[in-house]
């Protein structure tokens, strides 16, 4: 038979009211603890934010006085368009000129960009571009589809999950069938970066000339067209509609990366590629319609020396800058600075591709 404790019940309640002091003390401590911790992550978000924000003002006023828009004026821009061959790309002459790459303040605090993506789109710093061509629209699912045809290259693995109605799928889904309906003059989609090198390749060889993706810093260069906005219209979202086809109103039933523009376009998913209001470049859909690729290496912010990156690091890449936005993105994704890294063998009913080609028409 276990012995009775002796101590007694005063004892046992000094000890209960003992072990309920030193438990109330190590809760407030640790409460103290998370309080601080919470002030310290506070106090660091904001000055990586204030420091953000001063280098984005200090910038700013460099870019905004330098900028020339005159040589994208219709008077000086050349209006020829040149086709290697039937099913290649429209193309238009883009001048060389200097761009202020990367987010401006305006824009980063109309459109409350979180920091971390605005980290990304920094810091602005001048980007010396070489004339050259481009397609004047994304390439299409007809044009692909020749290519595909010719390699025998079949529907495969693509992330179907924007705007689709039924569950998050990957799967069978494919450039042939994104999920949605789409004519032969849409944007081809569900092609990885490899791909559309690929596609770019065999162009080449086809037509003698030298296909390949825009680099980063060509692609900004003629998605402003000389604009310093967020967008080339200027920073009004409720006016996107009659220029962009992203996320907006009609697309509501979908979800949307982000906060959809505000008006209404009528267009749930892809539309025709040479649809719409150009830019001052002459080009369409540079935002929205299809994301696309550009040959050039993400990285976290920009080299302010210049955004070439060594062959080597584009070499061992694991992952390719995405630029414009597409149909299933809000004002934050869909505009010309904003930049989204993805693995190049990744495939999305949201990301396609435009060309350039390297000399600019004669
Ligand atoms: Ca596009």
């Amino acid at each position: 038979m276990p012995e009775k404790d002796k101590r007694g019940p005063d004892y046992l309640r000094l000890r209960y009211q003992e072990r309920r002091q030193a438990m109330g003390a190590r809760a407030a401590l640790i409460a103290a603890i998370a309080v601080a911790v919470g002030i310290l992550l506070a106090w660091i978000q904001d000055s990586q934010r204030q420091s953000l924000e001063e280098m984005l003002e200090a910038r700013d006023s460099v870019t905004l006085a330098s900028s020339t828009p005159s040589i994208w004026s219709a008077r000086n821009r050349s209006n020829v368009v040149i086709q290697d061959c039937p099913n290649c790309p429209e193309l238009i002459g883009v001048p060389a000129g200097r761009l202020a790459m990367g987010l401006r303040y305006e824009t980063y605090s109309l459109l409350d960009i979180p920091a971390r993506q605005a980290a990304l789109e920094l810091p602005l710093h001048w980007a010396e571009i070489e004339a050259f061509s481009i397609g004047r629209s994304e390439v299409t699912k007809a044009a692909f589809a020749e290519y595909a045809d010719a390699k025998g290259l079949e529907v495969d693995d693509c992330d179907t999950s924007a705007g689709v109605q039924t569950k998050a799928s990957r799967g069978l889904a494919g450039w042939q069938q994104p999920g949605f309906q789409q004519f032969d003059n849409h944007p081809v989609v569900c092609v990885s970066w490899q791909e559309a090198n690929q596609y770019a390749a065999w162009l080449s060889e086809k037509t003698g000339q030298s296909y390949r993706l825009p680099r980063e810093a060509e692609w900004e260069w003629a998605a402003r067209a000389g604009t310093q906005g967020a967008w080339f219209w200027g920073n009004d979202a409720e006016r996107a509609c009659g220029y962009v086809n992203g996320a907006s109103q009609s697309g509501a039933q979908t979800p949307p990366q982000d906060a959809l523009f505000p008006c209404d376009d009528g267009i749930r998913f892809t539309t025709d590629t040479n649809s719409g209001q150009t830019n001052p470049a002459g080009l369409n859909h540079m935002i929205g319609n299809a994301a696309e690729w550009t040959l050039d290496c993400m990285t976290t912010g920009y080299n302010p020396e210049g955004t070439l990156s060594s062959s080597e690091a584009q070499q061992n890449c694991p992952e390719r800058v995405v630029r414009g936005g597409s149909w299933s993105d809000g004002p934050v994704t869909a505009r010309a600075s904003s930049r989204e890294p993805r693995a190049p063998d990744y495939r999305s009913n949201r990301i396609g591709f435009r060309l350039v080609r390297e000399l600019p028409p004669e």
